[in-house]
């Protein structure tokens, strides 16, 4: 890596010594979540002390820009992505998923991640996912390792699958079994809950309608925890 400080400033495009809150967002849906963040926490505060960073095996990764993010395309020989599952949705057939590629991704990205939070040691870091992928399920059960050492309070807020998506559904209960001891907390958004939302809705506007609202509930979170007061 060339010297550190030199990419870090780099990357966030300005000198800042502390970022009061760190999101991490994995996979697609965890990107999209933060790209929503983003969007919404358009203020003073958060231009200042909330650094975003992205991962995620998505081709077309591109929907949103803003200086306080980070977008790194990790796996991406993770063929499986947003597409594939809404045709396979679509037709009610649910692509199975390996998180080990998640886990193998986020391995190359160990060092960046730590010397970002090193370098900016938030109060709160604030992992965003949906479970039942590949890359937003084994990135998360990764990371989460690399970060218990650091003694950073760590929040997870992850979507879980329908349980019509069947596999995936059992991909994403074991993990979230396996890593509930490394989080101080964690916010699950069960998407079963919200099968009758509104017969009306499609699908997709149903998704965008519960990703601004967790969007929502990430900022609050943001706020609680990282706000000087
Ligand atoms: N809230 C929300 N959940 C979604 C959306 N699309 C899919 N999901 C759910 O999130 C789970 C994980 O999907 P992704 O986030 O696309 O998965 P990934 O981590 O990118 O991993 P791959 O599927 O292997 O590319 C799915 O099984 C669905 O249950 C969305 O637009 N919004
Ligand atoms: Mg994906």
């Amino acid at each position: 890596m060339k010297n550190e400080d030199e990419l870090i400033n780099h990357i966030f495009g300005y000198k800042a010594d502390s970022a009061d809150g760190f999101v991490i967002g994995l996979g697609n849906t965890g990107c999209m979540i933060a790209d929503e963040l983003l969007k919404i926490s358009d203020n003073d505060y958060t231009r200042k002390y909330i650094k975003v960073i992205e991962l995620d095996s998505s081709k077309d990764f591109k929907e949103y820009e803003d200086e306080r993010l980070l977008r790194k395309l990790i796996g991406k020989e993770i063929l499986y992505d947003k597409d594939a599952y809404l045709s396979d949705f679509r037709e009610n057939k649910h692509h199975t998923a390996n998180p080990r590629y998640g886990e193998d991704a986020i391995k190359k990205e160990k060092e960046l991640i730590l010397a970002l939070i090193d370098r900016y040691k938030p109060r709160v870091l604030l992992i965003i996912s949906a479970f039942g992928g590949s890359v937003g399920t084994g990135a998360t059960t990764e990371l989460v390792k690399y970060i218990k050492a650091r003694d950073i309070m760590t929040i997870g807020l992850i979507v879980l699958p329908f349980k019509f998506e069947r596999e995936r559904r059992a991909i994403a209960e074991r993990a979230l079994d396996d890593i509930k001891s490394y989080f101080d907390n964690i916010l699950t958004v069960d998407l079963n809950r919200f099968i009758n939302l509104d017969e009306e809705a499609t699908l997709n506007m149903t998704m965008k309608h519960i990703d601004r609202s967790i969007a929502r509930i990430a900022e609050s979170i943001l706020t609680l925890y990282s706000r000087q007061v």
